[in-house]
C-alpha cells in the first residue's frame, strides 16, 4: 500500500494555480484576522505568512479573545540589490503599514510583520508600484537566490549577479494568481496560459534554496543550500561554476532521521546555458524523486541521500542530456562582510553597514530614509544580515560621511559582534521555542569581557543563534552556535569552521545562560593555552572535542 502523501499535497494541486479562497478569505471574513486554513499554506507561496504577536497571546487568552493575527512580508530581491527608490518605497510601506519594523533577512531580502489582512492587497500593490514583488519569496518553490555581495569583487560581479535574476526568473511558478488575487483585482486571468511544465499543479515536495559565491568570500554559506554554485574566476574572467547539491540545515529536536547536511559537489559546467539547465533539471528531479509523505524529511539533502549523490547525478545527466565536467578548484578565505568604506575596481565606493541581526534600528531607519532620498547610492543586502550602500561616486562620498555623522551611524562594534548572527524568533515566529535576535545581543555583551580576558578581543570568531532547530541563521555553521531548546536554555554547537565548509557538533545540550557563560569561559582559557599558531576557535574546537 503506498504511503499517505502529506495534506500540504492535496492543497497544492488543488489550488487552482495557488488561488484556493485568497480572494474570499481576504474579501469576505471580516470575522477574522486570518485566512482560511488552506489560505494559510497557499499565501505562503505569494511571500507571506500568518503570524501573531506571541507576547500578547496570553493577555488576550486570558480576555477570551481570539489571537491577534496578522502577516510577514518577504520580499523577492534575486541577489539582494534594490535602487534608492526601492528603500524609498519600501520604507514608506513600512511606515503606512505594519508595525514599522524592517528585518534584513539570512537571505538578502528584507521582510515587514504586523501588517493586517486588509492591508495585504494596497501593501503588494505599492511595492508592485516600486517593481518590488514577494513572489515565490516561501512556499515550495524556489526562493530568493542569493550571491556573494562584496563589493571589491565586482568586474564580474555584475555578471554573476545576473545569473541570480536569470535563475530567479527562469524557476518562477507560472501562475498569475499572485496578480490577480494581490494586484489586479476583478482581472482574471487565462489559466491555459499558466501551464507549468517546471512545477505542474504539485509544485516542489518543500521549499528550495539556490545560493551563489564568488571565492574568496563564502558569505552566502553556500553549502547550506540545496544547489550551491561556486563561481571559478580565472584571470578576471567567469569560466563557469562549481555545484553543489542537497545542502540544509534544519533539524527536529528529538526526531534522529532529521540532520543538517552540507552541499557535495558533483561536477562543473561551463556555459550559461549548461548550468541554467542543470539548475533547472535538479529540480525536477526532486520533484519527481521527493518525500512527499513526511515534510520532516522532503528537502533535496534527503533526496540526494536516498538516490546517493551518484544516482542522484546519473539522473541529472541523463535529463540534461550532457556530462558535467570535473570540478574545478577554489578557496574560501573568508565569510564575514567588510564593514566601513571599500573602493571598487572601477573608482566606486560601498560602505557596509553593520545592522545588528538584520533589525534595521529606529536611528539607522531615518539614516537611510535621508540617505535614499538623496538617490546617490543603492542598496545591497548582504547574507550575513547586513546593508551594504552601494554604487556611490567619489563627489558624492562627503554626503554620505556627513550623514553617517549627523546619525551618530558609525559605533564600536566589537570582532564577535561583526561576527554574530540571530533568527527572527520571539515575538513573530510562530515555532519559536526560546528567544534569538532579541537575546543575543544581551549574550555577546555578557561574553565581550571573556574575550578581555583572554586576550581575544579582536578575534573573529562567529557566534550565531537560533530559536529552534529549523537553523535560520545557519547556527550549524558557526564556531559557536545556539540552538533553542525552551525558554532561556540552548544547545551549545561547537566546532565550525570561519568559512561554512564544516559543520559543527552538538557539545553541550539545554544549557541556561550561566552554564553557557561558564562553558564559553573555559574553552576560550583552553584554546589561548593549547592552540597551535594561526588555528581559529572553531578548527581547535573541532580537534579537541569532536568524537566521531
Ligand atoms: Fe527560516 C521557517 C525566518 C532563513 C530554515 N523561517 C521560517 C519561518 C517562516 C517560520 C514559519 O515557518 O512560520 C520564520 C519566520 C520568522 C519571522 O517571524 O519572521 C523564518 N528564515 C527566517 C529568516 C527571516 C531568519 C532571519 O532572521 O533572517 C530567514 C529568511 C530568509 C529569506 O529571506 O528567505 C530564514 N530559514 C532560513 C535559513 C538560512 C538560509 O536559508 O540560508 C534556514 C536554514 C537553511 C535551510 O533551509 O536548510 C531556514 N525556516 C527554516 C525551516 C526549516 C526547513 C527544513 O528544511 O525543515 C523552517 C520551517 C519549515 O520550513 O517548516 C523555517
Ligand atoms: Fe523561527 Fe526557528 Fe527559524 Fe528562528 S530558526 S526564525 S525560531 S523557525
Amino acid at each position: 500500500m503506498s504511503e499517505k502523501l502529506s495534506p500540504i499535497e492535496a492543497i497544492k494541486t488543488k489550488s487552482d494555480g495557488l488561488r484556493g479562497t485568497l480572494k474570499e478569505s481576504i474579501d469576505l471574513d471580516n470575522h477574522t484576522g486570518n485566512v482560511r486554513p488552506d489560505d494559510e499554506t497557499l499565501v505562503k507561496f505569494h511571500g507571506m505568512y500568518v503570524q501573531d504577536d506571541r507576547d500578547r497571546r496570553a493577555e488576550r487568552a486570558t480576555k477570551k479573545l481570539d489571537k491577534l493575527y496578522s502577516f510577514m512580508i518577504r520580499l523577492r530581491i534575486p541577489g539582494g540589490v534594490i535602487s534608492a527608490e526601492q528603500w524609498l518605497a519600501t520604507h514608506e510601506i513600512s511606515e503606512q503599514f505594519g508595525t514599522g519594523t524592517l528585518k534584513i533577512t539570512t537571505r538578502q531580502t528584507v521582510q515587514l510583520h504586523g501588517l493586517l489582512k486588509h492591508q495585504l492587497r494596497p501593501t503588494i500593490q505599492a511595492f508592485n508600484t516600486a517593481k518590488l514583488d514577494s513572489i515565490a519569496a516561501c512556499g515550495d518553490v524556489n526562493r530568493n537566490v542569493i550571491v556573494s555581495s562584496h563589493p571589491q569583487i565586482s568586474p564580474i560581479h555584475q555578471q554573476i549577479y545576473e545569473y541570480a535574476d536569470k535563475i530567479s526568473t527562469l524557476l518562477l511558478p507560472k501562475t498569475q494568481s499572485y496578480y490577480e488575487v494581490f494586484i489586479d483585482g476583478e482581472k482574471i486571468y487565462e489559466r491555459s496560459a499558466e501551464a507549468d511544465p517546471l512545477y505542474e499543479d504539485r509544485y516542489l515536495p518543500r521549499k528550495f534554496k539556490i545560493a551563489i559565491a564568488i571565492p574568496p568570500s563564502n558569505d552566502v554559506d553556500v553549502f547550506a543550500n540545496d544547489i550551491g554554485l561556486i563561481a571559478v574566476i580565472e584571470n578576471d574572467v567567469l569560466k563557469g561554476f562549481n555545484i553543489a547539491i542537497g545542502g540544509g540545515l534544519a533539524t527536529t529536536h528529538g526526531n534522529p532521521n532529521t540532520y543538517a547536511r552540507l552541499g557535495s559537489i558533483i561536477g562543473f559546467t561551463d556555459t550559461e546555458e549548461k548550468t541554467l539547465k542543470s539548475v533547472y533539471e535538479i529540480l525536477t528531479v526532486q520533484r519527481d524523486f521527493g518525500n512527499r509523505v513526511d515534510r520532516k524529511l522532503s528537502r533535496l539533502k534527503y533526496t540526494v541521500d536516498k538516490l546517493t549523490v551518484e544516482g542522484f547525478k546519473k539522473e541529472l545527466e541523463s535529463r540534461i542530456g550532457f556530462d558535467l565536467l570535473p570540478a574545478q578548484p577554489f578557496k574560501f578565505t573568508e565569510r564575514n562582510d567588510r564593514f566601513g568604506w571599500e573602493q571598487n575596481h572601477q573608482g566606486s565606493w560601498f560602505y557596509t553597514l553593520f545592522v545588528e541581526h538584520g533589525v534595521v534600528k529606529p536611528y539607522q531607519k531615518q539614516f537611510l530614509y535621508e540617505l535614499a532620498q538623496l538617490k546617490i547610492s543603492n542598496f545591497i543586502f548582504s547574507g550575513n544580515q547586513n546593508l551594504i550602500l552601494g554604487e556611490i561616486n567619489d563627489e558624492d562620498k562627503s554626503k554620505v560621511e556627513a550623514l553617517l555623522v549627523a546619525h551618530d551611524i558609525e559605533k564600536q562594534v566589537s570582532a564577535l559582534r561583526k561576527s554574530s548572527m540571530a533568527c527572527v524568533a520571539l515575538p513573530t515566529c510562530p515555532l519559536a521555542l526560546a528567544e534569538a535576535q532579541r537575546y543575543l545581543p544581551e549574550l555577546v555583551t555578557k561574553i565581550e569581557p571573556l574575550l578581555e580576558k583572554h586576550g581575544l578581543t579582536e578575534d573573529e570568531i562567529s557566534i550565531r543563534m537560533t530559536g529552534c532547530p529549523n537553523g535560520c541563521g545557519r547556527p550549524y555553521v558557526a564556531e559557536l552556535g545556539f540552538i533553542g531548546t525552551g525558554a532561556g536554555q540552548y544547545n551549545f554547537m561547537l566546532g565550525g569552521d570561519r568559512y561554512g565548509e564544516r559543520l559543527n557538533f552538538l557539545y553541550k545540550e539545554k544549557l541556561t545562560e550561566s552554564q553557557i557563560l561558564e562553558e564559553v569561559d573555559s574553552l576560550f582559557s583552553n584554546y589561548v593555552a593549547n592552540k597551535t599558531i594561526d588555528e581559529t576557535f572553531g578548527d581547535f574546537a573541532f580537534r579537541t572535542f569532536f568524537k566521531d
